[in-house]
């Protein structure tokens, strides 16, 4: 069935329709490209928002919650076609934004590691997906992101970590829930596994599942390779303290079990 997707919170700057091809494909692989779904106004306002988001940083390539003091962002993550890509690929009735995070990497910076989104964040029970929108040209060699197809379905909870600026893995969260996984060597086993990779143009966005196992290979060329990925969960989602890796997402006023509708997990759209 063909789902039309637009509500009032849709400005209908970027309308955006799934076929029914794209959802299976999403479902199936965990990541899909979507092209061309945001426009020119857009890219020129984020870009500027990551910029200034980046240049207050204290990490070196990336930083998270700029939505909430950023104009552009809030606008993007509220009220643009993205809570609608979200409610369709999840096929969710309610979606809720976690948070959104900006990335830039430089001539020379190095792989992200490969691991998978939902061990690192304070939710469970539900479905969540990254709306990973390019803001500049990202060529094989600029540092493109990589997802190993069909891995959102092992339902594995691989250990988190934390990256060092060399881009290895600095220390691996030892958690209290005695449920992560060892996480694999990806890198050695790339031979055993379907793995996709994009090419993207600005305005083109890769939407992935919280679940997927994904990385990102180093930025090899001379050019900065700028993303804005927004994260969003689905029905019911609640809270969960014990998945504070990221403690810069954690919400001190939720409690384990409870629905994330709040201030810093606002609901972006309920399908009636
Ligand atoms: O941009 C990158 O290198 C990493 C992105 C990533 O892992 C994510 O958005 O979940």
């Amino acid at each position: 069935m063909l789902k039309e997707i637009r509500d009032e919170h849709d400005l209908n700057r970027d309308p955006f329709t799934v076929q029914p091809e794209t959802l299976s494909t999403y479902h199936k692989d965990g990541a899909i490209l979507l092209k061309s779904v945001f426009g020119e106004p857009w890219i020129t306002d984020l870009r500027v928002s990551a910029d200034r988001a980046l240049s207050h940083s204290d990490n070196y390539f990336h930083r998270q919650r700029v939505w909430e003091s950023d104009d552009a962002c809030r606008e993007f993550c509220l009220n643009s076609s993205a809570p609608a890509i979200a409610a369709a690929l999840m096929e969710s009735s309610k979606v809720n934004l976690l948070y959104d995070q900006v990335f830039a990497k430089t001539a020379g910076d190095p792989a992200t590691p490969w691991h998978n989104d939902l061990p690192y964040w304070p939710v469970r029970n539900g479905r969540a997906i990254t709306v990973w929108l390019a803001l500049d040209s990202i060529s094989f060699n600029a540092g493109p992101l990589e997802f190993i197809a069909g891995s959102n379905l092992w339902e594995k909870w691989y250990q988190p970590f934390t990256v060092a600026k060399d881009g290895s893995q600095a220390a691996f969260y030892q958690g209290t829930e005695n449920a992560f996984e060892p996480l694999p060597d990806f890198e050695t086993e790339r031979g055993q596994h379907k793995i996709l990779c994009w090419e993207m143009e600005p305005g083109d966005v890769i939407a992935f599942d919280g679940m997927i196992v994904h990385g990102a290979k180093a930025n090899a060329s001379p050019a900065v390779r700028r993303g804005y990925a927004v994260r969003y969960t689905g029905d019911g989602m609640t809270y969960h303290s014990d998945g504070e890796v990221n403690r810069i997402i954690i919400n001190p006023h939720l409690k384990d079990g409870q629905p994330l509708d709040s201030d810093q997990y606002p609901v972006v759209r309920v399908r009636k």
